[in-house]
């Protein structure tokens, strides 16, 4: 049988499962299909032991002792939802509506169930979040840079002459990638990683570009500035895509080589040779990760990185280009899911899901959020500024309700605890990140216990309150089904029917997908190196280097706070999901914190397995430059 790996992976897996008995017993990665090619991680290899976990929530359950214990008896669905529309009522009687307010993020990234909540609260008025928690950065600097989140295939890089995975740590965020790296080194390419740290993705790697944190940005303005010195640039691209060269041109001209090394921490003739490589041919593929978006100036950066392509015309070359996410290129009207016609005309307020700490433990907030709905995810371990969320959590007159499949940390939280099914359980229909096919998934097993899917539980409480209830009668399936009826172009004639039957299926977008060949859809029509937009804003309207305020860049904080932390996706778990497992939890041992040799000596730890640098000072940076990697296998001119 067929599924769709649901969490929050730009790899979107297409996968094969065998159930026996009611039983899942097998999950591989589906040898057919082009992006997948039979590769999934081990996570979701072991996923009936998740599945089939002792740790399920099978029943509502109800909290009898203190918060943060989880200490819960079972009761009934019934009793469950007339408890959460009673305390409701009386919260919106005298707080108002925005006093509830849903929290969610990408638990499933099935769009039935991840949207699935969005129209009840619209319609209760309640308090909307802003869901920033990790690729808003990112995509904003990318957007304004070609007007879409989008970008070239990156099956395509299958053919290359170079690959690039920048801040990108794929051998454990989306291994099918690695998958097509390899197939693209078989064929010739030259392969460099750019990140912080000797990362599983740069062993991998022909050279690793161990730049200081944060600082990318002035590595690409040290390219450019090579690229157009020596002239190794595509004019006719320029001429026809692009917008605000000649300021680019000279806005480089401030940022030699010798100037960025000292910024990035990395040799100037390694910098030259890098943009020689980037600049000898448009058949160069970026891969970029969200990693870059982890810091305060990560949208500059990968705006910046998004400008590379179209210094050298490699967006325009079948093989060339560079993909930050697919995002955009599945073109759905979301209202049909989200339903924003329902909102009250007096705009509800917009909570920033980051400030959820500050948001529910603030005296002066009004109102106050007297009830946090959780579903799809598990913001007692994801979300910044921990000990605060949990003070607001700990909150006795907070009523919180928890949507899970499996006890987590905020479920401990939780005055109600209400049974989720997994992805092998319900139906749904799956987008990705990472490359362009539109999936559906049926289920294969029945919901264990008493557990229900987030339309099912969402439509039970749309009708205790007597609200949205013509958009909860509709059955998962019909949808999906209006959903993909109004979507645009790339989703056309894509119908339900024919999903059923091939299970996955391209969106309908040109083989090579060049989307950025001869324009883009940005407010000029071209690739902005200059922003207007951007500059309306007050932000810099051309790629600047903005050092870090969060780090060592800093020279008052970096007194007190010396290192410079990141945090990139650990192999076994997938945010917090998975952390529960008490296979996967074997595997990973012991949480681990990675420190350059240096600073740990100067700590007086020991340097544990001595791979070099996360983090450090701003002069052992200068100092760890000297073990970063030298090429292998070929020369570096
Ligand atoms: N196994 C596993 N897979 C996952 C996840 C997981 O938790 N575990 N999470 C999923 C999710 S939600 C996401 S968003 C993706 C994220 O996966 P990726 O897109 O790979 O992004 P990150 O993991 O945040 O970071 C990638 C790399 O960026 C590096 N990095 C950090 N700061 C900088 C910098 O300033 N410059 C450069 N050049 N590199 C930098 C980090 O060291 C890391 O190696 O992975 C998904 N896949
Ligand atoms: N400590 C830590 N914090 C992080 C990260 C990290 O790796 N570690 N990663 C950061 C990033 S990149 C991101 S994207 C965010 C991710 O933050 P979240 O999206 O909150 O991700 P998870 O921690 O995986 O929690 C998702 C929860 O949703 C539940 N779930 C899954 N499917 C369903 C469903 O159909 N219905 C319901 N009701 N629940 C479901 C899962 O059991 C899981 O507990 O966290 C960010 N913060
Ligand atoms: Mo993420």
């Amino acid at each position: 049988m067929f599924s769709v790996c649901p969490h929050d992976c730009p790899s979107a897996c297409s996968l094969v499962v065998t159930v026996e008995d009611g039983r899942l017993t097998e999950v591989t990665g589906n040898p057919d299909r082009p992006f997948t090619q039979g590769v999934i991680c081990g996570k979701v290899r072991a996923y009936a032991e998740r599945v089939h976990s002792p740790l399920r929530v099978l029943h509502p359950l109800r909290r009898v002792g203190p918060k943060g214990e989880g200490t819960l008896e079972q009761i009934s669905w019934d009793a469950a939802i007339t408890e959460i529309a009673a305390r409701w009522r009386a919260i919106i009687a005298t707080d108002g509506a925005e006093a509830i307010l849903p929290f969610s993020y990408a638990g499933t990234m099935g769009q039935v169930q991840y949207y699935a909540g969005h129209p009840l609260f619209h319609a209760l008025g309640a308090s909307q979040l802003d869901r920033t928690i990790c690729v808003s950065t990112a995509y904003a600097g990318w957007r304004a840079t070609v007007g879409a989140v989008d970008g070239n295939d990156s099956e395509q890089m299958v053919g290359a002459d170079l690959v690039v995975l920048w801040g990108l740590s794929a051998a454990y965020s989306t291994i099918n990638v690695m998958t097509l790296v390899k197939q693209a080194r078989q064929r010739g390419a030259w392969v460099v990683a750019i990140d912080p740290y000797r990362t599983p993705t740069a062993e991998q790697a022909d050279e690793h570009l161990m730049v200081h944190p944060g600082t990318d940005t002035a590595l690409v303005l040290g390219v450019m500035h090579v690229l157009i010195s020596e002239g190794r640039v595509d004019r006719s691209y320029i001429a026809r895509a692009t917008a605000g060269y000649e300021r680019l041109a000279e806005h480089v001209k401030a940022y030699p080589p010798e100037r960025v090394a000292d910024i990035v921490g990395l040799p100037a003739a390694t910098i030259v040779a890098f943009a020689r490589l980037y600049g000898a041919s448009p058949r160069s593929f970026i891969r970029v990760g969200i990693g870059l978006s982890r810091h305060t100036n990560g949208g500059m950066t990968c705006r910046a990185i998004a400008c590379l392509p179209a210094l050298t015309g490699a967006y325009a070359d079948p093989h060339g280009g560079a993909l930050l996410s697919s995002s955009d290129g599945f073109e759905f009207d979301y209202s049909v899911l989200t339903r924003p016609d329902l909102t009250p005309p007096a705009a509800p307020r917009v909570i920033n899901m980051i400030h959820l700490g500050r948001v529910l433990t603030d005296p002066a907030l009004s109102p106050p959020v007297r009830s946090l709905y959780v579903y799809n995810s598990n913001p007692a371990a994801v979300c910044p500024n921990q000990a605060l969320v949990l003070r607001g959590l700990g909150r006795e007159d907070l009523f919180t309700v928890v949507h899970e499949q499996v006890m987590t940390d905020t479920a401990r939280y939780a005055d109600l605890v209400l049974p989720a099914t997994m992805s092998l359980e319900h139906e749904d229909l799956y987008r990705s990140y990472g490359h362009y096919h539109l999936q559906l998934a049926q289920p294969v097993l029945s919901p264990p216990g008493e557990a229900k899917s987030n339309w099912e539980v969402f439509g039970l409480l749309a009708r205790a309150l007597g609200v949205a209830e013509d958009h909860y009668a509709k059955p998962a399936e019909q949808l999906i089904r209006e959903l993909l009826a109004a979507g645009g172009q790339s989703v056309h004639g894509i119908t339900y029917e024919r999903l059923r039957e091939e299970h996955s299926v391209r969106l309908n977008l040109p083989r090579p997908y060049m989307l950025f060949a001869e324009s883009a859809p940005t407010p000029s029509g071209k690739i902005e190196f200059y922003s207007e937009r951007l500059a309306a804003q007050g932000h810099p309207p051309l790629p600047t280097y903005v050092p870090l305020v969060e780090g060592p860049d800093d020279v008052e904080r970096a007194r007190s706070y010396p290192l410079q932390c990141i945090v990139p996706p650990n192999r076994f778990f997938l945010n917090s999901s998975f952390s529960q497992s008490a296979l996967l939890r074997s595997r990973q041992k012991t949480p681990m914190v990675l420190i350059a040799p240096e600073d740990a000596a100067r700590r007086g730890a020991g340097s544990g397995r001595g791979i070099p640098c996360v983090s450090s000072t701003i002069e052992d940076r200068r100092a760890s430059r000297r073990t970063s990697a030298m090429p292998r296998g070929r020369a570096w001119s």
